[in-house]
C-alpha cells in the first residue's frame, strides 16, 4: 500500500471506520474513497458491485457493521445477523470480483466460545458454544472470517481478518439502552452528576471482566496489519489489560466527577463472564497500543461532551 493507492474504507461514518480514515489522512494517503450508508446501502448487492466497478479500490478496510451493546444484540438478533451477513458478503465478493489487492475484515472478540480458555487464543475459534446474548452477531462475524479464508484458499486472495477486543472512542454511540457499556456509563454518570442523583445503576452484577481498547489504537493496528500481516488465520487485537465492570464504573465516575453511590440492576444480563484476548501474535509482530484506559476515557468523555446537544434531545 503506497500513498497513491486507492483505498476504500467501508463504514467510515462509524467509530472504527472514522478512526481508520483519520489514520490514513495522517499518513498522507490522498486517494481514499468512502461512502455513507445514505449514499450506498452495503446490504444491496447490485449497488455495492456498481460502487466497486466505478471506484476500483486496491485496498479495502471492511469496518462497516451493525453493532451494539449486550441488550441491543439480545433484542434485535435478526438485524444483527442479516445486516452483517449482507454487508460483509457483498463487500468481500465485490473485492474478489473487482480485483482488490488486499482486504482487511474486522471481526469481534465475541466470536470465541463463552467458556474458551482465557486469555482467548485465535485457535479457540469454533471450539465450543457461543455466548447466547450475542450469538447472532458472532455467527455473522464467524461467517465473515470464513468467507475471507475461503477466498484465500480458493482464489488466493489476500483477505485477512482482525479480531478487536471491546472498543470505545471518538464517535461512539452513547444511546442509553443500545450502546456498549463504556459509552452508556459515561452518559449515565454524567447525567447523574448534572441532576445530583444519589445513585447510578450499572447493569448486571459488576463482576464480568472486559478488556477495552481505544478505537484510534485499533486503527493504528489495522494500518499496521494491512501492511505487515498476510496470513489467512485470524489475529487478535487487544491491550492485554482487563477490568471488572465495577472497576470500570469507578474509573468513569472519577473522570466524570460523580461522587454518589453505584447500584446494580441484576435483571440485566452479565453476558460472558470474562473476555480477554491473547494478543501475543500481534505483539510478536511489533505492535503495542498507546492509549491507557484512563486517558481513553477522558478523550471519550470529551467526545461525548462535544455531542451532548444531540443526546440531550
Ligand atoms: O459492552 P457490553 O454491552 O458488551 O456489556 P459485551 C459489557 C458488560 O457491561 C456486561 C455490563 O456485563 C453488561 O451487563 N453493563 C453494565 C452494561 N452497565 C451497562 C450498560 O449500561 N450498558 C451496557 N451495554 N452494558 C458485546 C456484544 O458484549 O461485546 C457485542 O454484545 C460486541 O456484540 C461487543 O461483540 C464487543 O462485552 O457483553
Amino acid at each position: 500500500m503506497n500513498k497513491d493507492s486507492k483505498i476504500y474504507v467501508a463504514g467510515y461514518r462509524g467509530m472504527v471506520g472514522s478512526a481508520i480514515y483519520r489514520k490514513l489522512q495522517r499518513e498522507g494517503h490522498a486517494n481514499v474513497v468512502v461512502s455513507s450508508s445514505a449514499e450506498l446501502d452495503l446490504r444491496n448487492t447490485i449497488a455495492v458491485n456498481e460502487f466497486f466497478k466505478e471506484h476500483e479500490p486496491e485496498y479495502v478496510f471492511l469496518a462497516a457493521a451493525k453493532v451494539g451493546g449486550i441488550l441491543a444484540n439480545n433484542i434485535y438478533p435478526a438485524d444483527f445477523l442479516y445486516d452483517n451477513l449482507m454487508i460483509q458478503s457483498n463487500v468481500i465478493e465485490a473485492s474478489y470480483r473487482y480485483n482488490v489487492e488486499k482486504l482487511l475484515f474486522l471481526g469481534s472478540s465475541c466470536i470465541y466460545p463463552k467458556f474458551a480458555p482465557q486469555p482467548l487464543q485465535e485457535e479457540s475459534l469454533l471450539s465450543g458454544y457461543l455466548e447466547p446474548t450475542n450469538e447472532a452477531y458472532a455467527i455473522a462475524k464467524i461467517a465473515g472470517i470464513k468467507l475471507c479464508q475461503a477466498y484465500h484458499k480458493q482464489y488466493g486472495k489476500r483477505f485477512i481478518s482482525v479480531m478487536p477486543t471491546n472498543l470505545y472512542g471518538i464517535g461512539d454511540n452513547y444511546h442509553s439502552e443500545n450502546a456498549h457499556v463504556l459509552p452508556a456509563l459515561l452518559r449515565r454518570f454524567h447525567e447523574a452528576r448534572e441532576n445530583h442523583l444519589e445513585e447510578v445503576t450499572v447493569w448486571g452484577s459488576g463482576t464480568p471482566l472486559r478488556e477495552f481498547m481505544f478505537a484510534d489504537d485499533l486503527a493504528e493496528a489495522c494500518y499496521f496489519l494491512m501492511q505487515r500481516y498476510e496470513k489467512p488465520e485470524i489475529i487478535n487485537v487487544g491491550t492485554g489489560e482487563e477490568v471488572s465492570i465495577l472497576e470500570l464504573a469507578h474509573l468513569i465516575a472519577d473522570v466524570v466527577g460523580y461522587n454518589g453511590r453505584i447500584g446494580f440492576d441484576r435483571t440485566k444480563p452479565d453476558g460472558t463472564p470474562r473476555k480477554l484476548l491473547d494478543s501475543s501474535r500481534l505483539h510478536t509482530l511489533g505492535f503495542h497500543h498507546q492509549t491507557s484506559l484512563k486517558e481513553g476515557i477522558n478523550l471519550a468523555y470529551q467526545d461525548f461532551m462535544s455531542k451532548i446537544a444531540v443526546y440531550a434531545k
